[in-house]
């Protein structure tokens, strides 16, 4: 087993790998920037090192002094979390030629599925459903428009170096289909430095559901069945859920076997996603793999019994999965409810300050995983994400009410948060029907008065009191 490791990253996901870590009899050190000197990774990890100043760009993104903190601590392993550098290949690659084992696949991995059109080609040609849609890049815009019109509109313009939703643009007609592909192109030059595109038939309101895999480096592979992350605003999911109330038996057992060609196809191995759209008529369309934990993984954990981190760790370590595909079965529903430092009445702008008033939620079937306390202060440099609230329970009526439950719990002052929307959402008629799809919170927003969504839990206690 890995003997101390460095962790690459911040906030809850920090504290969820130096538990895991902690009951695995695993040293930790953590890295920090001097906006989260206070943090609780800190003070909870062995040992910790400052990397720089407050923003990310100074700190937490910096490959080199990273590194340079794993060489003084002289740790086995890097865990990278999720977002900074965990989908770096140069960073994964910089720690293998350092003899530091990045917790996470190789390099390679990385690299071949960071590029969006070769992640679809590769697992294209390994009979893994894709969207209709361009063979590869298209640099000339003519030779564009004529696979634009073969596909038919409407159609998706997507850039290579994309993902998440940055640099994609819907085009219906030729007309608009030349402006749309400059746009697109111009705006991934910008962002990321690479303006190559490809384009692909627009599947209108789709289900985005994704499916875990666990793969050794002895090429065992597994999957752990589906995620529903249907409900996202602007590309940011708010709630997401397993198993999905969309997915059959046999969609989840199909899609779980093109996860795991795409997973064989670019020699994958740690913990990994692949996203999937899944139209009305339940096919499905692979359109990118995510090679790093997610946000969402606790969900995963809650209906299976698997600790996902653990796992990454004893696969960073060499061994063999100790679990079957068999082994794995769906033993209740799960929710996750992320919880943001954001105004709701603001259109969600970020909301940092001081927790002044903190009361966190518990009881039977609900999990909390935050490094949030009262009389922390929320950095304005960062992602707005303060906490997941995840409940689970014997059917997903239960699990959803004790997510109504325990968002009616949690008290935060001081600072703003979407509490109030996320449990609307949770009482809303489509989403309790299981028939959100991505274009559920644009419609809920739309039907939905904005001071309903701005009402924190105090002022609801408050109008009850008088009554
Ligand atoms: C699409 C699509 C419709 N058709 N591709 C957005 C994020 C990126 N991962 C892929 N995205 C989409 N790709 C085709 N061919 C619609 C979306 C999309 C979406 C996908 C998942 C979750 C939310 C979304 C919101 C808007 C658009």
């Amino acid at each position: 087993m890995l003997k101390k490791i460095l962790i690459a990253n911040r906030g809850e996901i920090a504290l969820r790998i130096i538990r895991a870590c902690r009951e695995l009899g695993i040293e930790t050190v953590a890295v920090y920037s001097e906006a989260d000197e206070q943090s609780l990774h800190v003070q909870l990890a062995d040992g910790a090192i400052c990397i720089g100043p407050a923003p990310a760009s100074e700190s937490y993104l910096r490959a080199e002094r990273i590194i340079a903190a794993a060489e003084i601590a002289d740790v086995d392993g890097i865990h990278p979390g999720y977002g900074f550098l965990a989908e770096d290949p140069d960073f994964a690659e910089q720690c293998e030629e350092c003899r530091i084992k990045f917790i996470g696949p190789k390099s390679g991995s990385i690299r071949m599925m960071g590029d969006k059109a070769v992640a679809r080609e590769t697992v294209r040609a390994v009979g893994v459903p894709t969207v209709p849609g361009s063979p590869g890049v298209l640099a000339d815009p003519n030779e564009a428009i004529k696979v634009a019109e073969s596909i038919g509109f409407p159609v998706i313009i997507k850039a290579v170096a994309g993902g998440g939703g940055r640099g994609m643009r819907l085009a219906h007609n030729s007309m608009s289909f030349h402006r749309e592909f400059a746009a697109a192109s111009n705006e991934a030059a910008k962002a990321f430095g690479n303006g190559a595109v490809y384009v692909e038939k627009y599947i209108e309101e789709p289900r985005h559901i994704e499916i875990q895999v666990l793969c050794d480096e002895h090429g065992n592979r597994i999957h752990l069945c589906e995620r529903d992350c249907s409900v996202q605003r602007r590309h940011q999911k708010v709630i997401e859920e397993a198993p999905s109330p969309f997915v059959t038996p046999e969609l989840r057992k199909a899609m779980g076997e093109a996860a795991l060609k795409a997973a064989a196809a670019c020699d994958y191995w740690n913990a990994g996603t692949v996203e999937f759209l899944v139209d009305k008529d339940r096919n499905f369309y692979f359109i990118e793999m995510n090679t790093r934990v997610q946000v969402e993984h606790p969900v995963t954990e809650e209906i299976t019994g698997i600790d996902i981190i653990k796992e990454q760790l004893r696969i960073a370590a060499g061994e063999p999965l100790g679990i079957t595909q068999d082994d794995v079965k769906i033993l209740r529903h799960a929710v996750e409810v992320r919880v943001c430092a954001e105004d709701p009445a603001r259109n969600f702008a970020p909301c940092p300050g001081e927790i002044t008033l903190y009361y966190p939620p518990g009881g039977h079937g609900v999990r909390l995983d935050s490094h949030v306390y009262g009389g922390y202060i929320v950095p304005p440099y960062y992602d707005s994400m303060i906490a997941k609230v995840i409940t689970f329970g014997r059917t997903r009526e239960l699990a959803l009410d004790r997510m109504h439950r325990a968002l009616s719990e949690y008290l935060i002052r001081g600072i703003k948060t979407n509490i109030s929307f996320a449990r609307a959402i949770v009482r809303d008629p489509v989403f309790a029907a299981g028939e959100a799809t991505t274009k559920f919170v644009e419609d809920f927003l739309a039907r939905t008065p904005r001071d309903l969504l701005a009402r924190t839990n105090e002022e609801l206690d408050q109008s009850t009191e008088n009554t």
